[in-house]
């Protein structure tokens, strides 16, 4: 009888295939032909590949069915069962064998980097899991670069079938996933939703994932897999080849062994690898993974442990008594909303917390909402603050990372409720120290409350680091011993080995000066071991405590942090008149048209815009304020600071910008209405200069055909040829464009002879122009409206 694989993978190292696509090229795959439609077109060659991994020592074998899903394949659910017959076919009777049913990305972007929207993802993945899960022992979800696809295929996974869930992730040579995601990141959602095995897989030979590897034994605590490619590829004599032999693959697998249970590979690699590969390595023992157990939240690109130093979590994005916030949610002004994110970001927050808790608004869609947009201007983790259990499970299915989960009680309700949740996605659970007979008066109390909470998480398998208790700061004001009885709890529960968290401001309820005794409250609490912090991180005198504490127990080296925020104190506090200046939390947080696009607010970004209408023309506006912030913004992202999610929210921030901008930009008549064609080209999405040197083009007076952006180059032509136009205009951003702008010229030249190209774009300059045949180069807009102007009169004349 079959052992299950989680059995097996307990008590020895399993091995998957090798590369499919490279290999099947070698079975009569054609040039451009998809691998999963051999499944149908040339089954045995598929049986054949899968008998040659299982004969090399392959244990588990992957189903032909990487793209097979219904964005990809009409005929996806025909692919998937031949797929599945072709594998259990090649496994025989052998109860050794594994089959991995093969899920990798849907080949288009979630929003907002693109338009899949994440339900739809889950649907789609859904879809595969359903018509694929019988027959195979475990579902292999690869190849991923994006942890808000990953996060929506293994719900999927999870939702639809009872098999073990392997996940294997895309990193660069920096350990960066596409959208800003490290290994940290990805154990620590992964972990949270409850996948078997996990790791990385193609990209990168084993020599890169060697070096990546320490910080996923680091995080995890699941078994660990690495499928590398055979090197990075080469082209020679025309063709790819990958830099590694069988050797030197073998290599550097064996220093990987120690630490992985699962290994095989992936591009370039083929049976002889994976022969090679069992055999330099099968006698290797796996090592016990020594890690030390972290209680860590993420975003989707950024990781905050709790229990080293104080987390302060940013409480502004809470409309309770802020009537501004409150009318923000109901009026759905979420730039306001978003620059409250922002600049308790800059101010020193960890995490932030969002509750929109309002009656009369629809709380599970304006919490995924707001969560949404935060996550694109602000990389800090969440915590999800809701007393709602319909809108927690929302908002941790919308989440891109693993959360604060603000809050579960003592009650048997709440703990039936919240708990199943937390299991379900992931995430770190705030847990209050009250219950169906109220808040205890006594520490003993509070604890009880505390541990009991602690144990039934336990019973759903959530473990006590993932549970920071909150013992509940009361009004002094109602009851002048409930500060003395709080700081207790925290200092007993700190003492059992369990993190606390504070709502601290609750303290100085119904008194004058709340920020006195808030930051004195705040400082006790520091002292007596508070881990989380919900406070306002604008306030000067809570951030004082909070830098002065951290700089007093030793976490500030040589009080660096401290003398930074010292430092960025206005003057007169620096000074120490005693006069307080606190920062006012509505000081619009970006004051140029510059920092509202490097900031990613678009809101923002428009009134700006008009705002500096008035002082300058709309293209020194353009000159001085939208490009430099883009070349800011694009330094950032080459340096790794920021994200995808960051630099779409800048690049729409400039849009809405150049929006405002626009319209002040006069016509000037043109009698002869002259075309003039604009595309980016193909594979390139970048069209903010394009757009304006189509608006450029425009004022000048010639009619512009704008053909938007990833334009192939038979679509230019038609339309060149359709339209009689004479001068067509391409744009290029990136260095992997240039050669589609080269095509474009060629076909043109081959195909339309007459017409005239011009080119421009950050990647392009004169010599480049010139070796690709172009006709004319435009550094700037205003270069381009000067080559029609010459070309149109030329014409003329
Ligand atoms: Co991307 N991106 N981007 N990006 N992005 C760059 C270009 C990059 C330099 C950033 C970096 O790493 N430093 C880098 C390219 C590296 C390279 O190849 N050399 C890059 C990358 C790598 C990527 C992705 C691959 C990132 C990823 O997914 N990992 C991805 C690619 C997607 C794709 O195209 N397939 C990507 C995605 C994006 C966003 C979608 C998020 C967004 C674009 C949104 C949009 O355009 N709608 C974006 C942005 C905003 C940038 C930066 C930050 C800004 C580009 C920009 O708009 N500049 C950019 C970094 C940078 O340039 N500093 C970057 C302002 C604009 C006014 O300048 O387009 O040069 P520009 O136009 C000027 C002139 O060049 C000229 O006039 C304009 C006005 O004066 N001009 C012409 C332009 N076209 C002309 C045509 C003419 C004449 C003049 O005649 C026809």
């Amino acid at each position: 009888m079959k052992k299950s694989i989680l059995e097996r993978l307990s008590r020895e190292r399993l091995y998957f295939d090798g590369a499919t696509g490279t290999e099947l090229q070698k079975l009569g795959l054609m040039p451009g032909e998809s691998p999963e439609l051999m499944n149908l077109r040339s089954p045995e060659a598929v049986t054949r590949l899968h008998r040659a991994y299982l004969d090399a020592g392959a244990d588990i074998i992957k189903t032909n069915t990487f793209g097979a899903n219904r964005l990809k394949f009409e005929n996806y659910g025909e692919i998937i069962d031949a797929a599945l017959s072709l594998a259990k076919c090649a496994c025989g009777d052998r109860v050794d064998k594994y089959i991995a049913l093969d899920i990798g990305p849907t080949g288009k972007m979630l929003e907002p980097l693109g338009d899949l929207k994440f339900e739809d993802a889950v649907d789609v993945f859904a879809e595969v899991v359903r018509r694929g899960k019988d027959g195979s022992d475990l579902i292999l979800i690869e190849t991923m670069s994006d942890t808000l696809e990953m996060k929506a295929a293994v719900i999927a996974a999870k939702e639809n079938s009872d098999l073990p869930v392997f996940v294997t992730c895309v990193f660069d040579a920096t350990g960066k996933m596409l959208t800003g995601g490290s290994p940290e990141v990805a154990v620590e959602m992964l972990e949270g939703l409850g996948v078997d095995a996990l790791g990385m897989n193609c990209s990168l030979g084993p020599d890169m994932m060697a070096e990546l590897l320490p910080r996923f034994l680091s995080a995890a605590s699941v078994p660990i897999i690495v499928n590398p490619n055979a090197g990075l590829p080469e082209v020679v004599d025309g063709g790819v080849r990958f830099s590694f032999n069988e050797e030197t693959f073998c290599k550097y697998m064996k220093k990987m062994a120690p630490f992985c249970a699962v290994l095989g590979g992936c591009c370039g690699t083929s049976p002889d690898y994976i022969g090679a590969l069992v055999a330099a390595t099968r006698d290797i023992k796996i090592e016990e993974n020594p890690n030390k157990p972290h209680t860590r939240v993420t975003s989707y690109a950024k990781t905050v442990d709790i229990g080293e130093g104080t987390v302060i979590v940013g409480e502004r994005l809470n409309p309770t008594g802020k009537k501004k916030l409150k009318e923000a949610l109901r009026t759905g002004n979420m730039s306001y909303v978003l620059e409250e994110a922002v600049a308790e970001a800059e101010a020193g927050a960890h995490v932030l917390d969002v509750n929109v808790g309002l009656p009369d608004i629809n709380e599970r869609e304006k919490m995924c909402e707001v969560i949404r947009a935060v996550q694109a201007v602000s990389d800090l983790p969440l915590q999800i603050d809701t007393a709602d259990p319909e809108v927690l499970a929302s908002a941790m299915r919308a989440y891109n990372g693993k959360p604060l989960v603000n809050s579960v009680n003592g009650s048997e309700k709440s703990m039936a409720a919240v708990l199943p949740l937390v299991k379900k996605y992931g995430g770190v659970l705030i847990a209050l120290t009250l219950d169906e007979d109220g808040i205890p008066e006594s520490v003993e109390g509070r604890v009880e409350i505390a541990e009991r909470i602690i144990a039934r998480a336990a019973e759903y398998g959530i473990e006590k680091k993932d549970v920071v208790v909150d013992p509940l700061a009361l009004a002094v004001s109602a009851d002048p011993l409930s500060a003395t009885l709080t700081l207790e709890t925290v200092k007993a529960l700190h003492e059992r080995g369990i993190y606390t968290s504070l709502g601290v401001s609750n303290i100085s309820f119904g008194l004058p000066r709340r920020d006195l005794i808030n930051s004195a409250f705040f400082s006790m609490a520091l002292a007596a071991g508070l881990n989380v912090a919900i406070i306002n991180p604008m306030a000067h005198g809570m951030m004082s405590a909070y830098y002065a504490h951290e700089a007093l127990v030793g976490r500030d080296e040589q009080c660096k942090k401290y003398i930074g925020f010292a430092e960025s104190l206005p003057t007169d506090e620096n000074a120490n008149t005693g006069t307080r200046v606190e920062k006012k939390a509505d000081d619009p947080i970006a004051s140029t048209l510059m920092d509202a696009i490097i900031r990613g607010l678009s809101e923002r970004a428009r009134a700006l815009a008009a705002d500096a209408l008035t002082r300058a023309d709309a293209l020194t506006v353009i000159d001085t304020e939208i490009i430099p912030a883009l070349g800011e913004v694009g330094k950032r992202f080459e340096r790794s600071e920021i994200f995808l999610p960051s630099l779409l929210s800048s690049a729409e921030a400039a849009s809405g910008a150049f929006e405002v901008l626009k319209a002040s930009l006069k016509t000037e008549s043109n009698e002869l209405g002259e075309r003039v064609i604009l595309a980016t080209v193909e594979g390139d999405m970048h069209d903010i200069g394009k757009n304006i040197v189509k608006v450029i083009l425009e004022s000048h007076g010639y009619t512009v055909i704008d053909l938007g952006r990833n334009v192939p180059p038979e679509r230019i032509l038609d339309e060149a040829l359709a339209t009689g136009t004479r001068l067509v205009g391409l744009s290029a951003l990136m260095t992997t464009t240039v050669p589609a702008m080269e095509r474009t010229v060629k076909l043109l030249r081959e195909c339309a002879p007459t017409v005239r190209v011009m080119v421009g774009g950050a990647v392009m300059n004169a010599e480049y122009a010139e070796m690709i045949g172009a006709d004319f180069y435009a550094s700037d807009a205003m270069g381009a409206a000067q080559i029609c102007k010459d070309f149109f009169h030329k014409y003329k004349l």
